[in-house]
């Protein structure tokens, strides 16, 4: 068993060691399903935060916004592969705000439970705010995206809202991980996994009725947005198909695999429902926008988001789907798949 759990965690780091050199082609990942097993996977913090929020993409300049000046943005219904770095960079004359945190008590897990909360620079409890509930990735918390630099999604939302695109918007950033048992942990098992599926529980019944209640939101489907990344992606494409009635607006951006039965390299997974299942049902309110999106070359979850595509597409519920060419399993794809969602609610919204 210890042999097997080190050849295990040798595979492991071995393919994040590929992953960050990006040499792990698509084949790789999906068809390389002999290395699935029960291991637990023993990873250092940093090989987690890879996972948590996406592996180091490099810096955009903070002129890049400058330079980029000449090419005007329009607001239209096209998709965008890169966020422009107009909105992922610091504006002049332009309020950021701060992450802060907050907790809830959960009834879902019976425990007091942690989230982040981006509020507007200038936020009032005399105006109403929509919402983004963001979903981190395997091994993250409410810390993954505030904590990670890459991560542009305070300036995506300021800077659209100052160009009178969308309106000022809250972020709240919850610990996905919903465990009753407050010593579970994460890891590529079926039963770690088991606490990322009861999440919706908690969203639904817990975080979002604390959200609504302490915070000046601005309630209903279309003011209620759902985005999510790799772990965090699967678990916004299963509270969707779930749910749909409840959220206008969602992006599942790399969504990891289990949403439907399937294997890769890092375990095997019995899926959240059957590929005939994988559909809004007949008579659903379905948002608006449901986005699905993931790098071309995406040393993580390869191919599994582009299978969702198609499965959605066979079952005839409606959705966007797109590849950012280049990105791997990364921010490149997180801010392009935050600022797609809000182009989208903006050109709805027009
Ligand atoms: C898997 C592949 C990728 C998986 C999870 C991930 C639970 C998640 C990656 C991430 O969140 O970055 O097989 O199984």
């Amino acid at each position: 068993m210890k042999h097997k759990v080190w050849v295990y965690t040798a595979a492991v780091i071995s393919s994040l060691l590929c992953a960050c050199k990006n040499v792990t082609t698509e084949e790789d990942i999906v068809t390389d399903n002999n290395n699935a097993s029960e291991a637990t996977v023993e990873m250092s913090e940093e090989e987690k935060g890879a996972f948590a929020s996406g592996i180091a993409t490099e810096e955009v300049s903070e002129n890049a916004a400058a330079e980029e000046t000449a090419s005007e943005t329009v607001l239209n219904d096209e998709v965008e592969e890169r966020c422009p770095a107009t909105y992922s960079s610091k504006r002049p004359g332009v309020n950021y705000s701060e992450y802060t945190h907050g907790t809830y008590y959960s009834e879902t897990c019976g425990m007091e439970r942690g989230y982040s909360i981006l509020l507007p620079a200038d936020y009032s409890a005399d105006k109403k705010y929509p919402v983004l509930y963001m979903l981190h990735g395997i091994f993250g918390d409410e810390y993954s995206f505030p904590r990670d630099a890459g991560s542009k999604i305070k300036e995506i939302v300021a800077n659209m809202a100052a160009d009178g695109w969308i309106e000022e918007t809250i972020v709240v950033c919850p610990n996905m991980y919903a465990a009753t048992d407050p010593n579970q942990q994460p890891g590529f098992n079926a039963e770690a996994c088991i606490p990322y599926d009861n999440f919706i529980n908690d969203l639904v019944n817990d975080l979002m009725p604390h959200i609504e209640s302490t915070y000046a939101v601005r309630t209903g489907r279309e003011n209620t947005y759902l985005g999510g990344f790799s772990m965090g992606g699967r678990e916004t494409i299963f509270i969707t198909l779930q749910r749909p009635e409840l959220f206008g607006y969602v992006c599942a951006i790399s969504a990891a695999p289990g949403v439907v039965p399937s294997s890769d390299k890092f375990m095997t997974h019995p899926g959240q429902m059957t590929e005939e299942e994988m559909r809004f049902a007949e008579d659903a309110i379905v948002p608006n926008v449901f986005i699905i999106c993931c790098g071309s070359r995406d040393s993580v979850v390869g191919t599994f988001p582009k299978s969702y595509h198609e499965i959605l597409e066979r079952n005839g519920s409606a959705h966007i789907w797109y590849e950012i060419n280049g990105a791997d399993h990364d921010n490149n794809a997180v801010n392009s798949g935050v600022y797609n969602l809000f182009k989208q609610i903006a050109n709805v919204k027009k």
